[in-house]
């Protein structure tokens, strides 16, 4: 097979087959992985970004223990997680189960009594897809690990725990979009976030009703937050607000970039600042139902994430090149970079043929074979049982 179809999965069967794996389970609460329309690297510059979520999530159900210990099973994985939760701490856990275990960490931390409690884990999202895998664990936890509480806590005030699991216990030092989403998604809407004051909106994302769909292309080349590659970024982008004197790049106009005398600085903060002005023309392109100015906004983001912020690879060059030249509106690779996920916005007739066509372009460079994903919006964090 040339393309790899990845099917969401029937949240009902899979929320049951995983309830079943506990006694007396509090429920089961589902959050998805997402993608990215436009907004790349500029969450942690204070900037905007628009994603939706995904149709995929990751699952977790719990239940509640007498002691005060806290365990993590999962579905993909054969290993279990056991602590006392007193001994979660920064530096105290690794690998995946970090995740789980610094949710705990950070909603005690927020002041939320967790009592002891069994965690299965069912993960729908493909993981080193550039998909949020990550958030879509951190979420589902979240939510899981506050019903076991007996608490009602609204989405908005999960962002930052969850944040702070990821950036503090797993290491992964991200910037907030992908939490955001997870919890605050809704259908047939992308999210502007506005990360100078952490402010949403949702905005119409309709693209089937227009005949056109949004496929999402996993290139299944590497890709990894915990790599250096995002740091390294992240950090000359605040080297270089450093440089102009400003809080973030979120400040920064054209004319304060030319000023940076380091070239690769500048290339960094022209991608930033040209972005954010990008997410600004999507949601102008669609309040008028302009698809064919969405397209060309994604391409031009393509080309400044590959030329001047050096984070796309020739899987995703090749997903986006002939997505285009077989008719896509416009194409760009999304999430983080390095590998992972491109998203292509092309016509509903002719998805199957740039499908293909991205599955024999692979297949004629050796490359394993891509995954293609449905990616309607999709709801945010949510208890399914
Ligand atoms: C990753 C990060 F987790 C996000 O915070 C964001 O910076 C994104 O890369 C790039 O836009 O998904």
């Amino acid at each position: 097979m040339q393309v790899d179809h990845v099917p969401p999965g029937d949240p009902l069967e899979i929320a049951d087959a995983l309830a079943s794996r506990l006694t007396d389970p509090v429920g089961v609460f589902a959050a998805p992985g997402r993608v990215n329309l436009i907004g790349e690297h500029t969450d942690y510059n204070g900037g905007l970004c628009l994603p939706i979520a995904l149709p995929h999530a990751t699952y977790a159900a719990a239940a509640r223990r007498a002691d005060d210990r806290l365990t993590v099973t999962s579905v993909q994985r054969e290993d279990r997680f056991e602590s006392r939760l007193d001994d979660i701490a920064p530096g105290a856990v690794t690998g995946w189960a970090s995740y789980v275990a610094g949710v705990a960490w950070a909603l005690r931390e927020a002041g939320h009594d967790l009592p002891g409690m069994d965690l299965v884990i069912d993960g729908r999202v493909p993981v080193g897809g550039g998909l949020s895998s990550s958030a879509a664990l951190v979420c589902s936890a979240a939510l899981a690990m506050i019903a076991a509480a007996g608490e009602d806590v609204p989405p908005d005030d999960l962002v930052s725990p969850t944040m702070r699991a990821e950036s503090e216990i797993a290491g992964a030092p991200t910037g907030g979009m992908d939490q955001t989403v997870s919890l605050l998604g809704t259908t047939e809407h992308a999210l502007l976030i506005d990360f100078r004051d952490h402010t949403t909106r949702q905005v119409g994302w309709d693209p089937e009703a227009a005949g056109l769909t949004l496929l999402v292309i996993d290139t299944r080349a590497a890709h990894a937050l915990v790599d250096g590659g995002y740091a390294a970024r992240r950090a000359d982008c605040e080297a270089a607000a450093a440089q102009l004197g400003l809080e973030t790049l979120r400040a920064a106009t054209p004319a304060d970039v030319d000023r940076l005398d380091d070239d690769r600085l500048r290339r960094r903060a022209t991608h930033v600042v040209t972005e954010i002005a990008r997410v600004e023309q999507v949601v102008e392109a669609l309040a008028v139902g302009d698809w064919a100015g969405v397209g060309t906004v994604f391409a031009a983001s393509h080309a400044s994430m590959r030329d001047d912020f050096e984070i796309s690879c020739p899987e995703l060059d090749v997903v986006v090149e002939t997505a285009v030249a077989q008719g896509a509106l416009g194409a760009r690779m999304t999430g983080g970079g390095f590998g992972g996920s491109a998203i292509a916005l092309v016509r509903s007739d002719g998805a199957d043929r740039i499908v293909d066509s991205v599955g024999a372009a692979f297949g004629e460079r050796g490359w394993p074979a891509p995954g293609v994903l449905p990616a309607p919006a999709s709801p945010g964090a949510h208890r399914v049982r």
